[in-house]
């Protein structure tokens, strides 16, 4: 049995159309016009494949395939809906498809299986928005706090009020927990590019990294730019600068370790003031908690040269996702059928994080990658093959036939 690919393709380039902007640039960020478009077109594809549909009280939507009227506990497969701003049409999207195909080709064929299979359309992976990311997987994992919902957009809107002004009601989101799962299961593109680089079609996940986000300040003197002489600035600009070397030469002699400053503002930003303060954001991963925790301690001890010189540092933490190491038992099946399937595979990391991530502790975790084009993510460049989306699709066929039949 084989998945559609000819649909699937057409569906990736369906949703792909709802965001995209004039260079082909997509952004769909949540309790948008664009997410409400995105998540009408995802429920309407899911009611005509046959599933029964609902949206949970945070805006993910969930589609069953259950023919046997089974109670035994679901295999939960699918990944967001949500872009980061200026973002491609694959991240999120194959997978999210891809387990919609699953379920069309299961449909088709009058398969019956022993478990529930959920199709899982999540909210606000990205965090693009609101800076914490990941809602709507946490909710479903049961690992989402209240402070979650206290984050705040640009114009200062909270996500509880997003969610609320969406019509849904952010205030019942523990009745959206699922549980328990028996398995998860997630297709998505690499976003790297080691399957590239070993020429391999497919990627069996071993891990995905704990990731923590934060909005660091860091406050200096302001001043006038010509009249104040250069040994009399306490300018938070040239430490945020010397901090930004710092934090890079901490993560690059560690393994698996990576830190990134993806946004920086500077106060009051005229070109003849000396700022006030900077804001910049530090997003750093690593495989291990504990190595993440040494630089950030590392980090902490440069700060307190910095702090002499006058300058004040202060963190708000917007996002503390834990690590997993992927399940053994389903690795083994996945390479098992990559094998069946003739399909050149390895073995690797997750860089980016996933929705999978926040069902650590809570089930069996699998992921499979596939290749992106140049390693190109998060841009709008982003691309992978309609061979490789069939092949991944395929492998995830198998893997639900067989867990879904456990
Ligand atoms: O940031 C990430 O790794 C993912 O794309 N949200
Ligand atoms: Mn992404
Ligand atoms: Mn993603």
């Amino acid at each position: 049995m084989d998945i559609n690919y000819d649909r699937l393709w057409k569906r990736i380039h369906s949703l792909g159309k709802i965001g995209i902007d004039e260079t082909g640039a997509i952004t769909r960020w949540p309790f948008t016009k664009e997410d409400m478009l995105a998540k009408e077109w995802l429920k309407n594809e899911m009611v005509e494949v046959g599933l029964f549909v609902y949206e949970d009280n945070v805006g993910n939507i969930i589609g069953i395939y259950n023919p046997a009227n089974s109670t035994e506990s679901p295999v939960i497969c699918g990944s967001h809906y949500d872009t980061v701003i200026h973002g491609g049409m694959f991240d999120g999207t194959l997978g999210l498809l891809s387990s919609l195909e699953v379920a069309q080709t299961l449909k088709e064929n009058h398969v019956m299986l022993k478990r529930p299979f959920y199709v899982i359309g999540y909210k606000d992976e990205e965090g693009n928005r609101f800076s914490r990311g990941m809602i709507g997987s946490k909710v479903i994992s049961g690992k989402v706090s209240e402070i979650d919902f206290c984050s705040k957009d640009s114009q200062d809107i909270s996500l509880f009020e997003a969610i609320k002004t969406a019509g849904y009601h952010p205030e019942k989101y523990i009745e959206s927990k699922i549980d328990p799962i028996y398995a998860s299961l997630e297709l998505h593109i690499e976003q790297g590019k080691v399957l590239e680089d070993n020429d391999c079609t497919v990627g069996v996940v071993e891990g995905i990294p704990y990731i923590q986000r934060y909005k660091i300040r860091m406050k200096g003197i302001s001043g006038h730019a010509g009249a104040t002489p250069m040994n009399h600035r306490t300018d938070p600009v040239i430490a945020m600068c010397n901090w930004i070397n710092e934090i890079t030469r901490i993560v690059k002699n560690k393994p698996y370790t990576i830190a990134t400053v993806g946004k920086i503002n500077t106060v009051p930003g005229a070109p003849n003031i000396i700022c006030d303060h900077v804001s910049l954001t530090l997003d750093i991963r690593s495989i291990e908690e504990h190595i993440l925790n040494e630089c950030l301690l590392e980090i902490k001890e440069y700060e307190k040269k910095l702090e002499k010189t006058g300058i004040h540092i202060t963190y708000e933490l917007c996002q503390n996702i834990e690590g997993v190491k992927c399940d053994d038992r389903l690795k083994d099946m996945m390479e098992s059928i990559m094998k069946k399937r003739n399909l050149s595979f390895i073995r690797l990391m997750s860089g980016a994080g996933h929705d999978s991530q926040n069902f650590k502790d809570r089930c069996p975790v699998a992921m499979i990658f596939v290749k992106s084009k140049g390693g190109i993510s998060h841009r709008k460049e982003e691309y992978t093959s309609k061979e490789d989306c069939k092949n991944g699709a395929n492998v995830l066929l198998d893997m639900v036939l067989k867990l879904c039949n456990e």
